[in-house]
C-alpha cells in the first residue's frame, strides 16, 4: 500500500488546549529528542520531520505562561494570533470563552483544522502521517485528514477512555473527551466553530475501541445507541489480546481491504507502563498487549496513519517520563513494522 521506499511524515502537534493539564504540548519534542527520527530511519523508512511545526505557527497557540499583561482568567481563555513575521511584540490576543460546556472551542477548532489539512496533504502524497500529540482532541484533525484521502478508512482507537462525549454530554468540557462524536457528527456536534470546517466523516461501524475502562454514563448510552463496537479491558482479560485484536479487525475490516487509521492514546497502557499522561487509569494494557495491537495492525499492510497521543513529559519523576516516552517511541516503531519478520 505504500511506495518503495515507504515514507513517513512526522506531524508534531505541541498542543494542550483540549484538556486542562499543562505539559502535554511538550510530548512531540520529547519523543523526537528520544531519537524517533533515526529509529524509524533504521527501520528502512524515509522520514520527513519539520522541527519548526510551522503549520501550527500561524494563529492559536496558548500564551506563554509568564505573559505579564493578563490575569490568570484572561490567560486561561486567551488565544494568540502571531503576525506573519512571528514577532512576539506583534502578538494579538483573541478571547476564547466557553461555548456551552466546551472549553477553548475556537482554539481547539482552529488547531484541528490545520492538523486536518496537514495530515490530509501528507496522505495525498502517498506518505504515512505519524502524528505526535499533544492531547487527543487532535484526532478530530488527524482522522478528518485521513478521511480526505481515504474515504473508506476505518479507525482503531486504543484508549482508556471512549472520547465520545458530545458538547451536551461532557461533564469536564474538555474537548479531548469529544473528538469521536464530532467525527461521527452526533447530535449536538453541529456547532460553531467546528461546523465551519469539519463535517461528519466517520460512520459508527468504521471505528472500534480497545482498552476502555473509564467510560462516562453518557458515553455508554452513545456507544449503545449507535452500536459502536468496544473491547474493554474486561474483554482483554476474558479473550486475551490476540483474540480481541482479531475480533476488532474483523469488525471494522471484514474483507481486509480497508485503509486503517490507528489512534493510540498512551493512557490505554497501564500507568505502570506509561505513567506520564494526564488522565491515568489503573488496570490498563501491559507493554506487550499495547505492542501486540500495533504489530497486528502493521501486519495487515493496510495502515495509512498513526497517532501517538497524550504523552505528558512534565508529569511525575524523570524515570516515569523516560518510561512513557520510550513506550511512545516503541509503539510508533512497532506500528511501522519494527517487529515484523
Ligand atoms: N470522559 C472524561 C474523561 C476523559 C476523557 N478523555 C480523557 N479523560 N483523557 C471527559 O472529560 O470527557
Ligand atoms: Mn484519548
Ligand atoms: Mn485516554
Amino acid at each position: 500500500f505504500l511506495k518503495e521506499p515507504a515514507t513517513v511524515a512526522i506531524v508534531g502537534c505541541p498542543f494542550s488546549g483540549g484538556q486542562g493539564r499543562a505539559g502535554v504540548e511538550h510530548g512531540p519534542n520529547k519523543l523526537i529528542s528520544a531519537g524517533l527520527v533515526d529509529q524509524l530511519t533504521s527501520l528502512g523508512w524515509e522520514v520527513h520531520y519539520e522541527s519548526q511545526q510551522s503549520f501550527l505557527d500561524i494563529p492559536y497557540n496558548p500564551l506563554p505562561a509568564s505573559s505579564p499583561q493578563l490575569s490568570a482568567d484572561e490567560h486561561a481563555s486567551a488565544t494568540v494570533l502571531k503576525s506573519s513575521d512571528g514577532k512576539e511584540d506583534l502578538v494579538q490576543r483573541l478571547p476564547d470563552p466557553d461555548i456551552g460546556r466546551m472549553k477553548k472551542p475556537r482554539l481547539v477548532s482552529a488547531v484541528n483544522e490545520k492538523v486536518a489539512h496537514e495530515v490530509g496533504s501528507i496522505a495525498k502524497k502517498g506518505w504515512l502521517p505519524l502524528t505526535l500529540g499533544g492531547d487527543h482532541s487532535l484526532a478530530m484533525g488527524t482522522i478528518a485528514g485521513t478521511k480526505s484521502k481515504y474515504p473508506d478508512a476505518v479507525v482503531i482507537w486504543v484508549d482508556a477512555h471512549a472520547d465520545i462525549n458530545t458538547p451536551e454530554t461532557t461533564d469536564s468540557g474538555n474537548l479531548h473527551g469529544c473528538p469521536v462524536s464530532f467525527l461521527l457528527g452526533l447530535e449536538g456536534c453541529d456547532v460553531e466553530p467546528f461546523n465551519k470546517w469539519l463535517s461528519p466523516c466517520l460512520k459508527p461501524e468504521e471505528i472500534v475501541y480497545i482498552g476502555l475502562r473509564d467510560i462516562d454514563s453518557g458515553e455508554k448510552a452513545i456507544l449503545k445507541k449507535h452500536g459502536i463496537k468496544a473491547y474493554t479491558m474486561h474483554h482483554v482479560d476474558k479473550y486475551g489480546i490476540g483474540k480481541v485484536v482479531d475480533m476488532a479487525l474483523e469488525h471494522v475490516n471484514p474483507d481486509g481491504t480497508k485503509p486503517i487509521h490507528l489512534s493510540f492514546d498512551v493512557d490505554a497502557l497501564d500507568p505502570t507502563v506509561a505513567p506520564s499522561t494526564g488522565t491515568p487509569v489503573r488496570g490498563g494494557l501491559s507493554f506487550r498487549e499495547g505492542h501486540y495491537i500495533t504489530e497486528a495492525v502493521a501486519e495487515t499492510g493496510n495502515l495509512v496513519a498513526v497517532d501517538i497521543m497524550e504523552v505528558n513529559p512534565t508529569l511525575l519523576d524523570p524515570r516515569s517520563v523516560e518510561k512513557t516516552v520510550a513506550a511512545g517511541c516503541s509503539l510508533a516503531r512497532a506500528s511501522l513494522g519494527e517487529t515484523l519478520l
